[in-house]
C-alpha cells in the first residue's frame, strides 16, 4: 500500500489556512506537506486532570520557544472533539502572540487517522504515555497503541522499560506498522506529563507549582525529540 504522492495530495484541495482552527476535510496550509509536521495532543489535560487554563498557557509558551530556534517544521495540536476547551483556549492565546498559523495550528480529529481522515500528513504524533509505556489504560495512549498494532509495543520496549514525568521516549516505527502505511507515521515520541488524577499513580494533590514545570519539562523534551528526528 503506498501513499498517494504529495502532489496527488494537493490536487484534493489547495488552499492556504486563514483561521488556525481545522476540522476533518477542512483548510489548513497543505502546500507545506512536505515539512517535518508534529502532531501532539494536549498533555495530562484529560485523565490526569491538569488544569486547562495552566496547560494552554504552558503549551503556546513551549511552542513559541521551539519555533523561534527551529524552521522548517510544523506544530499542530490535536483533540477528538470541536467543543474542546484546550483547543479554543490555545488558539486565542497563539493569536494573541502572533504566532505564525502555517507553523502551528489545531486540528480536530483522531490523531491516528490524521491523514485519511484529514488529508495532513504528520510524519512524527505524541503520546500521552502512562510511565510503564503500556498500551490500554483508555485516553490517545489506548488509541495510539491500538491504530500501531503489536509493533509499537515492540519498538518501545526496545527503547525504554519505563519513563518518568517531564521525559520523553523517542520510537521509530516499524514500516510494517498499520500507523506506518496507512497514516505514513514514522515515530512516535511518548510523553509522560504531571498527574493531578489521585486515582493515577504519582498524583502531585493540588501541587502547581511542580505540575506547571513538569507540564513544561515534558513540552521541552517533546519537542527536543521531534528536532532530533528531523535533523
Ligand atoms: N486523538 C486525539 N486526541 C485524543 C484522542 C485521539 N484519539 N484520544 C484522546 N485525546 P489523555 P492524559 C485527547 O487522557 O490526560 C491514559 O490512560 C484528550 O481529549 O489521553 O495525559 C494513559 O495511559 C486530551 O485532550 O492523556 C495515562 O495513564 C488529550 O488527548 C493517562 O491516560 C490527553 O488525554 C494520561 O492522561
Amino acid at each position: 500500500e503506498k501513499l498517494p504522492s504529495q502532489k496527488e495530495t494537493e490536487n484534493v484541495k489547495l488552499s492556504s489556512c486563514k483561521a488556525s482552527e481545522v476540522t476533518e476535510g477542512g483548510d489548513f496550509p497543505r502546500k507545506a506537506s512536505d515539512v517535518p509536521t508534529l502532531a501532539f495532543p494536549s498533555i495530562s489535560t484529560s485523565d490526569f486532570q491538569f488544569n486547562h487554563e495552566k496547560a494552554s498557557d504552558i503549551i503556546v509558551e513551549k511552542v513559541k520557544g521551539f519555533l523561534d530556534e527551529v524552521g522548517n517544521v510544523r506544530l499542530v495540536l490535536v483533540d477528538l472533539s470541536h467543543g474542546s476547551k484546550i483547543l479554543s483556549l490555545v488558539r486565542n492565546k497563539a493569536a494573541q502572540k502572533n504566532i505564525d498559523s502555517n507553523k502551528f495550528f489545531t486540528v480536530v480529529g483522531d490523531i491516528t487517522r490524521l491523514y485519511t481522515g484529514a488529508g495532513l500528513r504528520c510524519n512524527v504524533i505524541a503520546n500521552a504515555a502512562n510511565w510503564r509505556l503500556k498500551p490500554g489504560g483508555g485516553g490517545v495512549n489506548a488509541a495510539i497503541f491500538s491504530a500501531a498494532g503489536p509493533d509499537l509495543e515492540i519498538a518501545t520496549k526496545d527503547r525504554a522499560g519505563s519513563i518518568s514525568p517531564g521525559s520523553a521516549v523517542v520510537v521509530p516505527l516499524p514500516s510494517t506498522s498499520p500507523l506506518y502505511k496507512r497514516e505514513g507515521v514514522t515515530h512516535v515520541i511518548h510523553v509522560l506529563g504531571p498527574n493531578m488524577n489521585p486515582q493515577r499513580p504519582n498524583c502531585l494533590g493540588n501541587d502547581y507549582i511542580k505540575g506547571c514545570k513538569i507540564l513544561s519539562e515534558a513540552y521541552s523534551s517533546l519537542f527536543e525529540g521531534f528536532a532530533s528526528i528531523v535533523r
